[in-house]
C-alpha cells in the first residue's frame, strides 16, 4: 500500500505571542475606521496578518543571541564584516551596501545608475522599485512572459523574460539601458519563479548589449526551491548552490531582508563593480548612514547575517512554500479563483473572477481585501488597481490584467490550524460574494497611494 508519511516544520515553537479576537461589530468598526484600506488597521484589531511577508518572520533563538552581540559601533562595526562576509559567502557579490531596507537600496542604485531618458526592463513592476526608476527618470517596461498577466495560466516559470521582447528594447534603445531589473521570485505576478535557463539567456542577451542585469533578490531562496523542483538541471542541488548560481548570473542585487533572510529590519545593495559601489557608498552617507551601517543596528546587521544562512536551509525552505502551498491548495481544491501555481510566499486570490460583478474601475480587489477582514480578522493586501496607480504621463489609473488580494504568509509564524481558519474565512466570503460591493476613493496621497488611500462602499 502506497501510504502517504506528512512531514512537518524543521523547528519547535519556544516563545508565544497571544493575539485578540474580535466581534463582528468591533471589525465592521474598525474598517470604517481604516477607510477600508487594510493597510490603515490597527494589528491589535487582525486576527491572522496576513498583510506581508515582509519584517514579519519570527527569529531563531541563533538570530536573537547573535543580536546580543551587535555592534554598536559608528563606523567599522564588527557586526558590518559579519554581515559582508555572509553576503559575499551565500550570494558571491563582493561590494555590500547596507541600506535600512530593500527600497533604500533602490533608491541608491537608481541614483547611480540611471541617467533621465533611461529605458529599465523588467519582469513585471514592483511598486516601490518602480517608483525609484521613475523619480530617477527613467520609464520601466515590462518584459515579463504573457503568461504572467494571465492568473489562470499554469507555466512552471511564470517569472521569465520574454526574451525577444527584451531584445527588440535593447535595440530600440542602445546607450538608454542602464540594467535590467530582473526579481526572484515575481512579487506581483503571485510570487512566480524565473528559471536558471531564462535568466542564463538573459545574462548572455544584455552582455551582447553592454547592459548589467540586476536582481530584486528579496525572495531568492524561494525562487531556488522552484528551480529545484521543476528545472530538471536544478534537481536535487542544494538551495544554496542554486541561489549562488542565479546570483552569479547578475551583476548585483538590492535585497529586503526583511522577506527571505528572516529579519524584522533591514536590507542592502551588491555589487561586483566597484566604481558602482563607490558612487553607491557616497550617496549612501547622504540618505541612509556611514557604510558601516546604512540604515541598521549593528544587532540589526547580525540578525540578518544569520538569517541569510538559515533561508538557505533545505529543509527551512521546503516547509515555507509547503506551508503557502497548503493554503493554496485547500481554497482551490473548494473552487476558489486563485493565480495558479500557486507562488512561494503567499496564495493569490484572483478578484475579477471572484467578484465579477464589480467593475476593476471600483477596485473589486481592495473590496475583497475588505470584505475577507470583515469575516473573521484575517488582513490581506491589495494589489490591482490601487497598487499600480496612476500613469505618471497620463494621470488616469492604470488597470492591470492582475487584480489580486494577497495573503501573504509570515515565516515561521502560523500553524496549520490557522491556514485552516483562513481558508474556511475565505470560503464563506466566496458563498456571499453577491454581497460585496465595489469601492470609490475618497483621499489618494501622492505616492504609492494603496499604503494610505481611503475609500468608501459604492452604496454610502
Ligand atoms: C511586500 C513588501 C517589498 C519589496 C518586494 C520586492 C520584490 C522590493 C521590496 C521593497 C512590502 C511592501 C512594499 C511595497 C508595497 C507593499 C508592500 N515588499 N522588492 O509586502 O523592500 O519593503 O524592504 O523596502 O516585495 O511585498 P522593502
Amino acid at each position: 500500500m502506497d501510504r502517504k508519511r506528512s512531514w512537518a516544520e524543521p523547528f519547535r515553537i519556544k516563545v508565544v505571542e497571544p493575539v485578540r479576537m474580535t466581534s463582528a461589530e468591533e471589525r465592521r468598526r474598525a474598517l470604517a475606521e481604516a477607510g477600508y484600506n487594510t493597510f490603515l488597521l490597527r494589528s491589535r484589531d487582525v486576527y491572522i496578518d496576513l498583510l506581508t511577508d515582509s519584517g514579519t518572520s519570527a527569529m531563531s533563538d541563533r538570530q536573537w543571541s547573535a543580536m546580543m552581540i551587535g555592534d554598536e559601533a559608528y563606523a567599522g562595526s564588527e557586526s558590518f564584516y559579519r554581515l559582508e562576509a555572509a553576503v559575499r559567502r551565500f550570494y558571491g557579490y563582493e561590494h555590500v551596501i547596507p541600506t535600512h531596507q530593500g527600497r533604500g537600496a533602490e533608491h541608491i542604485l537608481s541614483k547611480v545608475l540611471i541617467h533621465a531618458g533611461d529605458v529599465v526592463p523588467g519582469n513585471m513592476y514592483f511598486t516601490t522599485t518602480r517608483l525609484h526608476q521613475e523619480l530617477a527618470g527613467a520609464q520601466f517596461v515590462d518584459v515579463i512572459i504573457p503568461e504572467a498577466h494571465d492568473a489562470a495560466s499554469n507555466h512552471p516559470f511564470k517569472g521569465n523574460v520574454d526574451l525577444e521582447k527584451l531584445e527588440r528594447l535593447l535595440i530600440a534603445h542602445p546607450g538608454k539601458v542602464p540594467y535590467a531589473s530582473i526579481a526572484a521570485t515575481v512579487n506581483m505576478a503571485g510570487g512566480q519563479p524565473i528559471s536558471m535557463e531564462n535568466l542564463r539567456a538573459v545574462r548572455e542577451l544584455t552582455r551582447r548589449h553592454n547592459v548589467r542585469v540586476i536582481l530584486d533578490a528579496t525572495r531568492i531562496a524561494e525562487n531556488a526551491y522552484f528551480l529545484q523542483e521543476r528545472e530538471p538541471s536544478q534537481a536535487g542541488r542544494p538551495i544554496a548552490d542554486i541561489v549562488k548560481d542565479t546570483c552569479a548570473l547578475s551583476d548585483g542585487c538590492t535585497m529586503s531582508a526583511k522577506k527571505d533572510p528572516l529579519a524584522n529590519i533591514g536590507g542592502f545593495l551588491a555589487v561586483n563593480d566597484a566604481e558602482t559601489a563607490e558612487a553607491a557608498r557616497n550617496l549612501l552617507v547622504i540618505f541612509e548612514g556611514l557604510h558601516t551601517y546604512g540604515g541598521m543596528a549593528g544587532r540589526d546587521m547580525e540578525a540578518v547575517a544569520v538569517g541569510i544562512e538559515e533561508s538557505l536551509h533545505d529543509d527551512h525552505i521546503r516547509a515555507r512554500v509547503g506551508q503557502v502551498r497548503y493554503l493554496g491548495e485547500k481554497m482551490a481544491e473548494w473552487g476558489i479563483p486563485l493565480v495558479q501555481p500557486i507562488g512561494g510566499h503567499g496564495v493569490f486570490v484572483d478578484a475579477r473572477a471572484f467578484l465579477p460583478h464589480i467593475t476593476q474601475e471600483h477596485y473589486p480587489a481592495q473590496a475583497l481585501a475588505a470584505a475577507i477582514y470583515l469575516d473573521a480578522g484575517v488582513r490581506s493586501m491589495e494589489r490591482g488597481a490601487v497598487s499600480a496607480g496612476r500613469d505618471p504621463e497620463t494621470g488616469r489609473d492604470r488597470l492591470p490584467k492582475l487584480e489580486l488580494v494577497r495573503l501573504t504568509i509570515p515565516r515561521r509564524v502560523y500553524t496549520q490550524a490557522h491556514m485552516d481558519v483562513v481558508a474556511e474565512s475565505v470560503l464563506s466570503v466566496y458563498e456571499n460574494r453577491d454581497q460585496v460591493k465595489g469601492l470609490r476613493i475618497t483621499y489618494e496621497p501622492k505616492y504609492l497611494r494603496f499604503f494610505q488611500a481611503r475609500f468608501e462602499p459604492l452604496d454610502a
